[in-house]
């Protein structure tokens, strides 16, 4: 097939002008829909055609398949890219796309469904050859004896998960058999009325890891490379705030196991595109926990570390193209270091939309701003608060972070209150600098400062 030569964009903020310029970068006319709160914003008058497709509430705009599709209908689009958030991972809308004859800009449908079931997902990860967290063989069934005896064999601490939930809704960790059944029974009941599927799992809790993801790209004739690891640990409320590659004190050997593995179930199940196999890291050993079937707000830092644009490739292969990059091509040089800029308060992270008065970008060696924002550009209150991710690159790690210091002092954004501060402290923090902490490092920290503070 060949090169589109227009594609939609079904997204909003920085990865929508993220991927406008993957698209421009390929000869691609864009087409970006936005809702009437994003009307004003630059990456839309950027485009070569827009498109209103509803009010502010992404349910009626964002989220409108109807309205997106009709979008792309007008416009003689002839694929969609869903870029991450919104419907990159709804798999009837995926459906849709492709049924109203375009093309989406991701994995298969039937792909994106068994990954959005945790249970479906972990199964064809084990059969894959993919290392899981050791748990329930499947969801649990009734049985409240057989759930017992399960957990008994699994050992506690255990976790309750839902099968529809992903990114941290929808779980609760169990210590003691006596809190075993009331626990997955409550899990059920959110899992039903929340994802409309009451399907629950078990795990072995792991108390401490690291949050480790690889990323793959795939095309569709079952060629597929790991593009190295992420280490997105530095995390509150299950929102990364710094995300770094490669993860620091992990043993290269580790890396290339694991990757080769993702790589391989890639092959076995057919993936396409871009993807993230979500691992927890604890004494040296990778438990897969969910796959993640859309390009991530994290994807720069192994951008900078690889050279490979991730963007470009996964618009490349979804035209049908052939994957430009074997294993062996890929060589991981440096380090990355990305710092999530929120419109918030950066003690208490309440939203801080409002007026830019005043913005001034960091820059130099090494650093990259993925941003929508200008001076006079008004954040809307009604979506994500990222406004900016700066991405610091550096031959070592402390080189990264130096200059991430050095950027993060030049950056200011007046008008609205930002999370810049607390990425300053962050950068600061002997323990980060160390590198290597778990999940429930920041979170701890924050609330050590909070009793200090009293
Ligand atoms: C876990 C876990 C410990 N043990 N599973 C939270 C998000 C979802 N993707 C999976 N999550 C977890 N699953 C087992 N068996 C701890 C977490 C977890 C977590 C994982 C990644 C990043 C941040 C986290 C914060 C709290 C809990």
């Amino acid at each position: 097939m060949a090169m589109f030569e227009k594609v939609l964009i079904a997204n909003r903020g920085e990865i929508a002008l993220r991927i406008q310029r993957a698209c421009r970068e390929l000869g691609i006319k864009t087409v970006v829909v936005y809702s009437e709160a994003d009307r004003e914003a630059k990456y839309v008058k950027l485009a070569d055609e827009s498109v209103c497709i509803g009010p502010p509430s992404s349910a009626l705009s964002y989220l409108n398949v109807p309205a997106i599709i009709s979008a792309a209908e007008v416009t003689d689009a002839q694929a969609i890219h869903p870029g991450y958030g919104f419907l990159s991972e709804n798999a009837d809308f995926a459906e849709r796309v492709e049924s109203s004859g375009f093309v989406f800009i991701g994995p298969k449908a039937e792909t994106i469904r068994l990954m959005g079931d945790k249970v479906s997902a972990k199964h064809a990860m084990k059969e894959a050859g993919v290392p899981c967290v050791p748990g329930s063989d499947g969801a649990l069934p009734d049985d409240p004896k057989e759930i017992i005896k399960t957990a008994r064999a699994v050992g506690y601490p255990v976790i309750i998960k839902a099968a529809g939930g992903g990114g941290g809704r929808g779980m609760r960790v169990v210590h003691t058999e006596a809190a075993l059944i009331n626990a997955v029974q409550l899990t059920r009941q959110e899992a039903g009325s929340f994802f409309g599927n009451p399907a629950v799992y078990m795990e072995k809790y792991l108390e401490n890891p690291r949050h480790v993801e690889i990323q793959v790209l795939a095309d569709e004739f079952k060629n597929a490379i790991y593009l190295g690891e992420r280490d997105c640990s530095m995390q509150r409320r299950h929102q990364k705030v710094i995300e770094e590659a490669p993860a620091p004190h992990i043993p290269a050997r580790l890396i290339t196991r694991i990757g080769e593995r993702c790589a391989e179930a890639c092959r076995k199940i057919g993936y396409r595109g871009a993807g993230t196999f979500e691992f927890l890291y604890e004494n040296g050993e990778f438990y897969f926990i969910e796959m993640n079937t859309r390009v991530q707000v994290e994807h720069p830092v192994t951008e900078m570390i690889t050279g490979v644009d991730i963007v470009q490739e996964q618009i490349r292969v979804a035209a049908g193209e052939k994957l430009r990059y074997r294993q062996k091509d890929i060589a991981f040089r440096g380090h990355a270091v990305e710092c999530r800029i929120n419109a918030e308060d950066p003690y208490t992270f309440v939203p801080s939309p409002g007026n830019i008065t005043f913005y001034h970008p960091p820059g130099g060696p090494g650093i990259r701003v993925d941003s929508h924002i200008y001076q006079g550009y008004k954040v809307p209150s009604h979506y994500d608060s990222m406004v900016a991710k700066v991405i610091a690159y550096g031959d070592t790690r402390e080189q990264a972070i130096r200059r991430m210091r050095i950027a993060l002092s030049e950056m200011s954004i007046q008008g609205i209150k930002t999370n810049v501060p607390l990425h300053q402290e962050l950068m600061m923090d002997a323990r980060f600098v160390e590198g290597g902490m778990s999940i429930h490092y920041l979170e701890q920290k924050l609330a050590d400062k909070g009793e200090v503070k009293g």
